[in-house]
């Protein structure tokens, strides 16, 4: 080989990936995807390794937001019932359960289109303690200021959750209270902060592949790439405008979960919401496609998740095991 061309690594994190490559990936046989996507998680990580979080809803409901897929949206008629922000004693309670459940990050949601000040003193207390026991923290707070995400970050909170959810030419047709933008501009503010970012959005809606693939470019060219990766499939909720949606086929989603591997190699890929119907088969395809990160609990924030039992019978009989902590700078 001509010592002065150096081939084009695969596993390198690129930034500059354009909507029409990321698309194309999508179109590539699916087992020869799978096999590319897996090479690549096998650079980046140990492939037997998974990265379990927990999650509670601290702030239930009548979130002014109007996210049409979404349970706690005061928008929409839906069985969930609404409830205040609750006290610190009983979120770090709650958190040293997961910790006894095997959990490893624990991720505060609160059902907010953006955080108040007066809030910020009761959420440090949640943070810190919840830190305290030795679990990385994460919150999903809806949007934050720049000196909000200082605060957080002061009070120990490692990671903040805050999702594109589609495309940005799909977006409109899901929430019209929140721009495009303004997600960025949390994002930027996390950063800067010098936060963990976890960034992901949603299958299941309506989107075309393409949407999928801009949900994917949008999150490929950021300046750095969400250390956390989240893609959720839609857990239908009924009463919101996309209650009735027509399920993704289960091998579109492995393909979703292919295509986030391969275009953000480093980061740590989630099988997010949705586990609940998927069979142990399908999150089988998902780990072999470089999934390397599931959320464990018998809840999410509103919905279910495949409980304790069920997922440690799983990770036993695929010979997989908790991640081991480490420091992932930013890609
Ligand atoms: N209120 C905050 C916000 O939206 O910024 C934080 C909590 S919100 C519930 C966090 C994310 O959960 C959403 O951005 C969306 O991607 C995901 N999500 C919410 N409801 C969902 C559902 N029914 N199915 C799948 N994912 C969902
Ligand atoms: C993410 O991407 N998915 C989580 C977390 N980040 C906050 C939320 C899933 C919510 C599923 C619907 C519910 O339980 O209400
Ligand atoms: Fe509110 Fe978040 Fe639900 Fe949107 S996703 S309605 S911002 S809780």
């Amino acid at each position: 080989m001509n010592a002065h061309v150096s081939p084009i690594d695969p596993a390198q994190p690129r930034h500059d990936w354009t909507l029409d490559e990321v698309e194309a990936l999508f179109e590539i046989p699916f087992t020869e995807l799978v096999f590319r996507a897996a090479e690549v998680h096998r650079r980046w990580f140990d492939p037997a390794e998974l990265q379990l979080s927990q999650l509670l809803s601290v702030k239930t409901g009548g979130c002014p937001e109007n996210c049409g897929y979404c349970s706690q949206s005061q928008h929409f008629k839906t069985a969930t019932v609404a409830s205040k922000l609750m006290e610190a004693e009983a979120v770090i309670a709650a958190a040293t359960e997961a910790k006894a459940g095997g959990a490893q990050r624990f991720c505060m949601g609160a059902a907010w289109r953006d955080v108040k000040d007066r809030d910020v003193p009761k959420l440090a207390a949640m943070i810190s303690g919840v830190k305290a026991l030795g679990l990385e923290t994460c919150a999903t707070l809806g949007m934050l200021t720049p000196h909000q995400a200082r605060a957080l970050k002061a009070a120990g909170l490692d990671f903040y959750n805050h999702n594109l959810d589609t495309g940005p030419d799909y977006y409109d047709q899901v929430v019209t209270t929140r721009t495009y933008q303004e997600r960025l501009d949390t994002l930027t503010a996390v950063g800067e902060a010098g936060m963990s970012t976890c960034c992901g959005g949603i299958v299941g809606m309506g989107e075309t592949r393409r949407d999928r693939a801009g949900l994917l470019h949008q999150l490929a060219t950021l300046p750095s790439h969400p250390q956390s990766l989240p893609i959720n499939d839609l857990m239908p909720i009924p009463g919101t405008p996309l209650g009735g949606s027509t399920p993704v086929d289960g091998l579109e989603f492995v393909r979703m979960i292919a295509v986030a591997r391969l275009v953000c190699p480093k980061s740590v890929v989630r099988i997010a919401a949705g586990r609940e119907h998927m069979s142990r088969e399908l999150q089988s395809l998902c780990f072999l496609a470089g999934a390397n990160s599931i959320f464990v609990g018998a809840r999410l924030l509103t919905t279910n998740n495949p409980g304790r039992d069920s997922d440690d019978a799983m990770l036993a009989d695929l010979k997989m095991r908790p991640m081991s902590p480490k420091v992932s700078a930013p890609a």
